[in-house]
């Protein structure tokens, strides 16, 4: 472009004609022998031969150099402008490219977005279900063992009365003989609290140790659960042993009122009982 402004002052300041000229050749104007003349004095570069040439001559290679200049560009500029409108387009096609590309992974991640939900509600709902079935397994678990527990007191020829289960022996045993083996079953030498157990044991018809003794301070009856015996239910005359009879035993069973005091020495039947949870 400099140069072009260069050969259009050095021009202007000799020639109105020239400048004339000059104006029609930004329009391609081109004349047919000056067009002639330029292919015939133009060097290997393109360059005007000026040497020995009038000053109208000089002018005229001038103007063709100016023309040449300027066509030079202006060809510069259209290759130019169509690499920048091949550019423009490619960078519209690739620019529609990314908006399609961009629409689908947005598609795409509102799918796994909705995905994602759906997963986190299934697994919510599956561990809720694993909470239900883990209850579950808990609830059949104990009632399993109970089941079981059950099945064992019945082949121990354990009978149910009230909440406890109570077992009569099969053999004699001294009082704490008889103690310790009702201990080891997960139980204990009857505790009476009430007339109904007293009556039920009594229906058994047999000479029992129960838990009541008064070894640590004569005359001070307790229960093996180390709580004090409130209402009692001695025969007539008992207990009548004082320090040598510390051991209770139901032995007068058609009588409501069937206690006796015996030496703990002595072996005898026993009767355990065993709490069974509600
Ligand atoms: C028993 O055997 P006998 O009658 O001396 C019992 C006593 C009772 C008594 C009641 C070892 O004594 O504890 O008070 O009957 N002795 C034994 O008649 O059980
Ligand atoms: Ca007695």
């Amino acid at each position: 472009m400099d140069q072009a402004y260069m050969g259009m002052e050095e021009i202007s300041g000799s020639n109105i004609k020239l400048r004339r000229l000059v104006e029609t050749s930004e329009d391609n104007y081109i004349d047919d022998e000056v067009s002639q003349t330029v292919q015939c004095e133009t060097t290997g570069l393109g360059l005007p031969v000026t040497q020995g040439k009038s000053p109208g001559e000089m002018d005229t290679v001038l103007l063709h150099r100016l023309y040449n200049n300027l066509t030079s560009e202006r060809n510069q500029l259209l290759t130019s402008y169509n690499n920048l409108t091949t550019k423009r387009e490619q960078l519209l096609t690739s620019y529609n490219n990314l908006t399609t590309k961009r629409e689908q992974l947005l598609t795409s991640y509102n799918n796994l977005k909705t995905e994602k939900d759906q997963l986190l509600t299934s697994y919510n709902n599956k561990v809720k279900e694993r909470d239900q079935l883990q209850t579950r397994f808990e609830d059949m678990t104990k009632n399993r063992d109970n089941l079981q527990r059950k099945l064992q007191d019945c082949q121990g020829n354990w009978v149910a009365f009230s909440d406890s289960l109570y077992q009569v022996s099969l053999e004699k045993k001294s009082w704490e003989e008889s103690r310790q083996d009702c201990l080891q079953k997960g139980a204990h030498l009857m505790i009476i609290n009430r007339r109904e157990e007293q009556n039920f044991v009594n229906q058994f018809k047999k000479s029992l140790w129960i838990g009541l003794t008064d070894s640590e301070t004569d005359g001070r009856w307790k229960w093996v659960d180390g709580t004090r015996m409130t209402t009692s239910y001695w025969n007539s005359g008992e207990p009548n042993g004082g320090r040598s009879e510390n051991c209770g035993e139901v032995r007068f069973y058609d009588s409501e009122n069937s206690w006796n005091d015996a030496p703990c020495s002595i072996e005898k039947f026993w009767i355990c009982e065993k709490r069974v949870s509600p």
